[in-house]
């Protein structure tokens, strides 16, 4: 990757963790917000048809008793009846008896006659409304009169609507469902939520900025309307925003520090390889590899470690992959080469059997100057044959005509091949067979997978077989446990290595544990 891509990503990446935070944070509170608000408003029409049921109950119970007297309408029995209900019922504010549109009697206890006008809504079973009249004796304050049979309870006109509400702009109305005129009403409310069809269905929806909820009363013929404008809501999302922008901007800038942090790394990496080559800081760590029959140590692999000046180790997994990218990777094997040749002589003066294996990246087949050392150290050092192996792995294959005529080369030299890593990558059966291979190692996701139920547990049974038919040694990596040591000594894998055996070590330790078991 260059820099000014890498930059790029870098801005784009900054930009774009400030930003997700942000949008989360707002989409969910707004969908969040538009939960709550819709359950709230759902909650105030309840709240209007219930009082409202509760007012009707009572004015039917009060209508009830009056009508089954049997005596003059406006007769001091009936006006004592009609004093008990004014007082007891906690919705009416007073009964009386209308003869046309003017009132005959009332229990508010005066003689003249009211003239409150025609009604306004009319139900059938002859039940009028009059849903705006005022009172000489209550100036200023409206009242419902709903009227059957000339009865009539006064209502005032606040009452059904007089929910307790959070909200100054919140709509509330009640409505007849069979005309759709208001009987009375708070803040504003659209012809458009009114009309009938709307009315006999319980609904809770959205109507361009409001949030509408329409409750039918399950007894009357009345409806509860409930509606709260959206700009609630973006109020909400607002204020979600202005929390959540500095927690996007300090993730955001979290990411970028550590972006930059690895961008720098990147970027200083060749120098610090090429220094850690000039000071010296590579040396080499040797796992044995196990005859699985007797625990015999017949060899080991090198593994290259990195210690810096500082006291930072930093893992192959690491500086190797990035050294591969920078076209370094042949000086690090070079260097890996000449440790080896300088360590392990003594060893190999000692135990002439004893093998180490060399691990070779992919363009480590390709270098001709990795060939050359190997000559070099073949040549020095009088090895035999079978003291060498150098482990390529799939991926180093992937250019078969290079990678088959230098292995070719290594092979005259009389240095096996293994093939590392085996199934990870995408190297098929049919072209294994084309290379002269010695040994295949068996990867430690299937030396994982024995004893388990998985269905790689299967797989390594057939790589076990593959290797067979192909004549292949075989030797298992990673093995921790006795149990997989003896499954893959039962299923003839000769060879092993793991931290059950023993890890990797430095030469000094090697050499000793090689002498005290001999
Ligand atoms: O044992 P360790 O954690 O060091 O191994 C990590 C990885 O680094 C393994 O995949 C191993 O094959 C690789 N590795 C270790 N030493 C070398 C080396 O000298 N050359 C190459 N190319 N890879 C190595
Ligand atoms: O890819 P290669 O096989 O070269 O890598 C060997 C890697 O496996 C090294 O990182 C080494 O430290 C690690 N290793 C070797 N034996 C064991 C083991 O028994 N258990 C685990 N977890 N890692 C192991
Ligand atoms: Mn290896």
């Amino acid at each position: 990757m260059n820099k000014r891509y890498l930059k790029a990503l870098l801005i784009l990446t900054i930009i774009v963790a400030i930003l997700v935070p942000i949008f989360i944070a707002i989409s969910i509170s707004a969908r969040q917000a538009l939960r709550e608000e819709t359950s709230r408003v759902r909650g105030y029409a309840q709240d209007v048809i219930q009082r409202s049921d509760t007012t009707v109950d009572q004015i039917v119970s009060a209508f009830a008793e009056l009508k089954s007297l049997g005596v003059a309408p406006c007769s001091a029995q009936s006006i004592s009846v009609m004093k008990k209900h004014d007082l007891s019922s906690s919705y009416i504010q007073a009964v009386g008896y209308l003869k046309g549109d003017r009132f005959a009697c009332i229990s508010v206890g005066t003689e003249q006659p009211y003239e409150i006008g025609p009604p306004d809504i009319i139900h059938p079973e002859g039940i009028k409304i009059r849903n705006n009249v005022e009172f000489p004796f209550a100036k200023g304050d409206k009242f419902i009169v709903v009227e059957q049979d000339g009865y009539a309870a006064i209502v005032h006109k606040q009452l059904p609507i007089d929910a307790t509400t959070a909200y100054n702009d919140i709509s509330l109305a009640t409505v007849s469902k069979v005309t759709g005129q208001i009987i009375s009403s708070k803040g504003q409310i659209k012809p458009a939520w009114l009309s009938l069809d709307k009315l006999g269905r319980e609904a809770v929806y959205r109507d361009d900025d409001y949030i509408v909820a329409v409750l039918p009363s399950t007894r009357y013929r009345i409806t509860a309307v409930a509606a709260l404008p959206i700009s609630y809501l973006s109020q909400q999302a607002k204020h979600t925003a202005y929390i959540m922008a500095p927690v996007g901007l300090v993730a955001g800038l979290i990411l970028a520090i550590a972006f930059y942090q690895l961008f720098r790394f990147q970027q200083s990496m060749p120098k610090m390889i090429r220094n850690a080559l000039k000071r010296g800081e590579f040396y080499m760590e040797y796992q044995p590899v196990v005859d699985l029959k007797s625990g015999r140590w017949v060899g080991a692999e090198a593994l290259i470690r990195w210690k810096r000046i500082n006291g930072e180790s930093i893992r192959p997994d690491i500086f190797i992959p990035i050294a591969e990218e920078l076209g370094i990777i042949s000086d690090i094997t070079c260097r890996v080469i000449d440790l080896v040749q300088e360590g392990c002589g003594d060893i190999w003066r000692r135990f002439p059997d004893f093998y180490i294996a060399i691990n070779l990246s992919q363009s480590d087949l390709h270098s001709e100057k990795v060939v050359r050392h190997f000559h070099r150290m073949v040549h020095d050092l009088g090895v035999l044959p079978r003291n060498i192996v150098i482990e390529v792995t799939e991926r180093g294959l992937a250019r078969p005509d290079v990678a088959r005529e230098i292995l070719q080369e290594m092979r005259k030299l009389g240095v096996a091949i293994a093939i590392d890593d085996f199934g990870t990558g995408y190297s098929s059966l049919a072209q294994l067979e084309t290379f002269d291979l010695d040994v295949l190692k068996i990867d430690k996701t299937f030396v994982d997978s024995v004893g388990t139920d998985s269905t790689t547990s299967h797989v390594i049974l057939h790589i076990i077989e593959m290797a067979k038919d192909l004549q292949l040694h075989m030797v298992a990596e990673g093995i921790e446990t006795e149990g997989q040591a003896q499954f893959l000594h039962e299923h003839g894998v000769h060879y092993g290595q793991g931290w059950f055996y023993a890890r990797a070590m430095s030469i000094v330790s090697l050499t000793r544990m090689l002498r005290d078991h001999a």
